[in-house]
Order: C-alpha cells, then structure tokens, then sequence
C-alpha cells in the first residue's frame, strides 16, 4: 500500500510509503490519504493523527514522472491541466487536514518539498528530525506554492521571509524552520518517533474538540476584524460551554483531580 494506517490508543499514524519516490504524491497516493483522514475523522476511537513518511525522506511533493503533470511532452503534444490536479485531490486534502474535528501532527523525517512540505505546515504542530528540510521547490520549475503554501507561508513566517522561501527555493534545514516560527520543534532524528507519538498521546488526553475549535478560529479570524473576532469567539465559547469537556475540566479542576475528556 501506498499509505500505511496505524492505531496506538487514541492515535492514528499515517505513513507516506512511496520511499523509492521519497513518498512523492501520484494521484493514487493522494487519494489514499484524503481517504484515510476522512476514516479518521468519522472514528470516535480517533483523539489525534499523526502524518509521517516511510524512509528517509517526508514528501517529495507531487510525483513529476506522473503523466498528469506532463513529464517528457513530445513536441506537438499539448500539455494536460495541472490545475484539474489541484482541484481534484490537493484541495480536498488540504481543506480535509485543515477542518479535521481532532489535531493533526506531522512528523517530518527528511525532506518535505513542494506540496509535501505545505501539507506538513498546514497542520496544527510540526516536528521535525534535525536532519530534514523543507524545500519550496515550486519556483523551480517554474510554478507558484500550492497545497495552501500562499496563504500559510506569509501568516507562518510574514511576507519576507515568506517570499524569500517561495522565490529562492532554497533547502531549509529543520533547526532554521523552528527558529523562524515555521514549525512547532526540531528534535534529534533518532527521537522524531517516540517525540511525536508521545505528543499525540498526550493530546489526545486533552480536550480535542477545544483543540480543533481553535485552529479553525484562528484561521476565520484572519479574515475578520477585531470586533468580528471577538464575537466570533462568543459564539465558539457559548457551544464549547455546553460541552461535557467543559464541564468536566471545570469540575474537575475544583475538585483537584484529573479531567476525562470525551467529547470530539
Ligand atoms: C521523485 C520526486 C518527485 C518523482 C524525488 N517526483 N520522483 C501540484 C500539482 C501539479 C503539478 C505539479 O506540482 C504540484 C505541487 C508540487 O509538489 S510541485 C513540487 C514537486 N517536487 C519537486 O519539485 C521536488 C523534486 N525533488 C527534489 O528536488 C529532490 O528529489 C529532493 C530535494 C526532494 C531530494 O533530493 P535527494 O535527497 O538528492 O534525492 P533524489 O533527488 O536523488 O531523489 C531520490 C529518488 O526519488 C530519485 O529517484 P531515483 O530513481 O533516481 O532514485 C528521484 O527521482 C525520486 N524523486 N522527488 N517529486
């Protein structure tokens, strides 16, 4: 299989296995992983999912050898549309990581370039092994970031150091990303495994929902103005107040014990 899915407790891990191909996407692939995302957020047993890849590598970004991109035109053949590719599977995958009801982790064990390196930042914590990278090798080959790279790029890291990325394409090894706020952590790459699960079993004793909640409220919030914004949080705060994590983690913390949360 192209994409390996694993349960631990409450964790599902989702491995990239193309590793041949450093997991580059075919449209096979790509499917595979909306697929198992969608699985993953209609299971109740599911509290956070964990993206890695098999390998050396994460993701190598879309497959170049797939006949859909058009590698190897023959002079007279008119190019396919690549945009179709994008409408068909990138952007249900990305809208799917970004509206998941729990949080997302991705484990970055090499290189993620391309569409590989915007579907790890599109998720809600980066960790990275210090010997990966993140490569926006768009401008390459004479595209523009997709996979949401314009629209989180430049909120990630601000318009420069955003353009300095899309425009050079230049290999940003791990411990540079977390410096400039690109990605949650760098960690040893002998502890990039054990650091991510331990992270997403821990999240998942958490409140999930609250979790998911405000990823989604921070990214509404980005197009609204302060005031908008802070209805907008009365009326998040007013559902979760209803909540039985809420309620929980309010009893539970003047009754100086440990909260059990449920709700997803
Ligand atoms: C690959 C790939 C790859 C196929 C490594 N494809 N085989 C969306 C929609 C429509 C159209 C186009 O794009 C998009 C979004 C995008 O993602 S565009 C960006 C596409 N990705 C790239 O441009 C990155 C291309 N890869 C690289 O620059 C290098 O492979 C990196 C820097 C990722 C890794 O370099 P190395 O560590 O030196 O490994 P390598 O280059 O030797 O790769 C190992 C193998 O993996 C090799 O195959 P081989 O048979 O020679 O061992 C590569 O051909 C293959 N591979 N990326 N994207």
């Amino acid at each position: 299989p192209q994409l390996l899915s694993q349960q631990d407790g409450a964790v599902r891990t989702l491995t990239l296995n193309r590793p041949a191909a450093l997991n580059a996407f075919t449209s096979g692939l790509l499917a595979e992983l909306r697929e198992a995302l969608d699985a993953a957020a209609g299971d109740a047993s599911v509290r956070c999912v964990v993206i890695t890849g098999a390998g050396r590598a994460f993701c190598a970004g879309q497959d170049l050898s797939d006949p859909m991109v058009n590698p190897d035109l023959k002079p007279g053949e008119s190019p396919k549309d690549i945009g179709a590719l994008l409408d068909g599977f990138y952007i249900p995958l990305a809208q799917r990581v970004r509206s998941m009801p729990v949080p997302v982790i991705a484990a970055v064990n090499g290189v993620a370039a391309g569409a590989g390196a915007n579907l790890a930042l599109g998720c809600d914590l980066v960790l990275a092994g210090n010997s990966a990278s993140f490569i926006q090798a768009f401008a390459k080959i004479g595209l523009v970031p997709d996979c949401g790279g314009s629209w989180l790029l430049p909120r990630l890291v601000g318009r420069a150091k955003a353009l300095q990325l899309a425009l050079l394409g230049e290999k940003l090894p791990a411990a540079e990303a977390q410096a400039i706020g690109l990605i949650y952590k760098a960690v040893p790459d002998e502890e990039l495994a054990a650091s991510a699960q331990a992270l997403a079993q821990k999240i998942s004793q958490m409140p999930v929902r609250a979790m998911a909640q405000t990823r989604m409220a921070f990214d509404e919030a980005g197009l609204l103005d302060f005031d908008d914004a802070l209805r907008l949080e009365a009326v998040t705060q007013s559902q979760l107040g209803f909540s039985a994590d809420y309620l929980e983690g309010a009893a539970a913390f003047l009754q100086k014990r440990a909260p059990k949360f449920s709700d997803r």
